[in-house]
């Protein structure tokens, strides 16, 4: 086991992988007019670690993975410490996932709120947001975040507190992270698994905000700055998702390959148990609410037919798998292969979910694993958030089948 570990990360290491793919997806970058001007992210290259004595008893650890990241990426030092204050989110909120079934927990069932998006909050939606916000407050290296359940992007340095849309900035950030809490937090109360996503982007250097400004009081470069969070895709420094199920997964992608770590609950410690994951591009399952067939677009219903009768581009009958949380569906078309898709359709043109904290970074995850994420018609990374939480359609997954959805969108054009 030692020595096929050690391969695997020497493999990686002559890929150079962190650093090639991270200057791909800055090379997509373009801003919207409305954000502020973040400065170039041209970045040196990304040393990737080689571990070439692996404990036995723990493995590689995610600790002693950004340790070694940092070691040899100084410049990345303040991002791994924000990946610690996301470890142990990710530990507390599957104890409280974990928990919330049992009867004296009373953390099931709705809060009794309706969020920004007019949904109803669950309570479990409500602590997890305030447990990710204050864990990355402290790490002190955060400016703004966004997320599912804060009406306006708020930050976390300066002691806002879920109650309060306070928004503050401090000298030191550099970060800016965006984030759904607990998504697909429907399925929670009958423990079906759920997911934490996360975005990172930098965030910029530029920006000097009086503390005391909130709302119309801020003056345009103010609110320019707390714009940071309206960053494309392309931009994202990183990204994570933490998936609560038989076990706890957190994957992560640091702009090159995806890494996907298993918490052992008996040290505490995520390890490291897929470095380097790979989406099959070839596959037979699709994964999508069939319930909106008949309002899809007429290029995907052309598709999926195609895939149910195995009369497709693959000549493959295709079967379907669909849990209804986003992070457990990716999660399985990750490793299976698939497509997973929340297509727009004449009821709601761009489907359902959000682009900044769940388009976006799933399809950071989705491509450093070489898979494809897109509209249907264009890269869903590519596409500038013109408010917090933009709705986006989204197909994503195994290279071929993904492009077989783009190609009839292309003919339909
Ligand atoms: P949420 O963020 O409010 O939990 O909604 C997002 C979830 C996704 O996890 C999932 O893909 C989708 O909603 C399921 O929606 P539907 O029930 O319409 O199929
Ligand atoms: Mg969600």
């Amino acid at each position: 086991m030692k020595f096929s570990l050690c391969a695997i990360f020497l493999a990686a290491s002559s890929a150079n992988a962190f650093t090639s793919q991270t200057a791909g997806n800055r090379a997509f970058s373009s801003l919207h007019a409305a954000s502020t001007d973040i400065p170039s992210m041209a970045r040196s290259q990304t040393k990737v670690p080689v571990f070439d004595e692996v404990c036995d008893t723990t493995g590689v650890t995610l600790t002693r993975f950004m340790n070694e990241v940092a070691m040899l990426n100084p410049e990345l030092r303040e991002l791994t410490t924000l990946f610690g204050a996301i470890d142990t989110a990710c530990k507390a909120m599957t104890n409280l996932v974990k928990r919330s079934q049992l009867p004296s927990s009373e953390t099931l069932g709705y809060q009794g709120e309706v969020n920004i998006q007019g949904e109803d909050q669950k309570k479990l939606d409500v602590i997890t947001n305030d447990l990710l916000k204050r864990a990355l407050r402290f790490t002190g290296r955060l400016g703004v975040l966004a997320s599912e359940e804060e009406d306006v992007p708020v930050d976390l340095v300066g002691g806002a507190t879920s109650d309060s849309q306070e928004i503050v900035i401090e000298e030191g950030e550099k970060y800016v992270a965006v984030f759904d809490p607990l998504d697909g937090s429907s399925n929670v109360d009958a423990g079906i698994p759920t997911g934490t996503i996360i975005g990172i982007y930098e965030h910029s250097e530029n920006c000097d905000v009086d503390p005391a400004c909130v709302g119309d009081e801020c003056t345009e470069q103010e609110a320019q700055c707390l714009a940071n969070t309206l960053q494309p895709g392309t931009n994202l420094v990183a990204a994570a998702y933490c998936l609560y199920s038989s076990s706890t997964f957190l994957s992560l992608t640091l702009g090159n390959g995806v890494y996907l770590f298993t918490l052992d609950e008996t040290i505490g410690e995520f390890v490291l148990s897929k470095p380097d994951v790979k989406i099959p591009e070839d596959c037979n399952i699709y994964s999508m609410n069939e319930a909106n067939f008949d309002k899809w677009d007429k290029p995907l219903k052309d598709v999926v037919t195609g895939w149910r009768e195995g009369t497709g581009k693959s000549e493959t009958r295709f079967t379907s798998r669909y849990i209804g949380s986003m992070v457990g569906d990716v999660h399985r078309t990750l490793l299976y292969g698939g497509v997973f898709g929340y297509p727009g359709d004449t009821k709601n043109v761009n489907g359902k979910l959000r682009l900044l904290y769940e388009g976006a970074p799933m399809s950071f995850i989705m491509e450093q694993a070489g898979g494809i994420s897109s509209t249907g018609k264009e890269r869903v990374m590519e596409i500038t958030p013109e408010y917090v939480h933009q709705r986006v359609p989204v197909v994503m997954g195994s290279k071929n089948a993904v492009q077989e959805v783009l190609d009839a969108y292309a003919a339909d054009a």
